[in-house]
């Protein structure tokens, strides 16, 4: 068995949950927040056999967009001590940032 952990953009994360439940795919769903935009995503905890893992990361694959962003970063300019400027800086996200695990143990109580 492996655990498959997929952080994927909020817009894509009902599709991919719609996906999985129609795959008959069992699946937990989290709120996250990304460590650099700080901005909401979600992740996807899925423990799956391991002859289905294939059958996830392709799901995966076809519902995550890559998209882009745009950031307000501040730049402190040299010439002048004191001047600064904000300047938008382009960022892409994703598509899906996954993670395969092993699974030691499983268990239903
Ligand atoms: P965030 O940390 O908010 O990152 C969003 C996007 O910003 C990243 O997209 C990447 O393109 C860019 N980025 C991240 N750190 C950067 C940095 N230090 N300098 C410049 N650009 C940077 P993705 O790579 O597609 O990641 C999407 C989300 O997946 C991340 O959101 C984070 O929540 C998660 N993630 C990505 N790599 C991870 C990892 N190694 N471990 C845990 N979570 C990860």
């Amino acid at each position: 068995m492996k655990m498959v952990l997929a952080i994927v953009q909020d817009k894509d994360a009902n599709r991919l949950a719609n996906k999985l439940i129609d795959t008959n795919i069992r699946a937990t769903k989290l709120s996250s927040s990304g460590g650099f935009l700080k901005t909401g995503n979600s992740t996807f905890i899925i423990g799956i056999d391991n002859e289905k893992v294939e059958k996830v990361l392709d799901i995966i694959k076809e519902v995550s967009h890559v998209r882009k962003t745009y950031i307000s970063s501040p730049i402190t300019l040299d010439f002048s001590l004191e001047g600064q400027m904000i300047y938008p800086m382009e960022v892409e996200i994703g598509g899906a940032t996954v993670f395969v695990l092993p699974v030691e143990g499983f268990f239903r109580f």
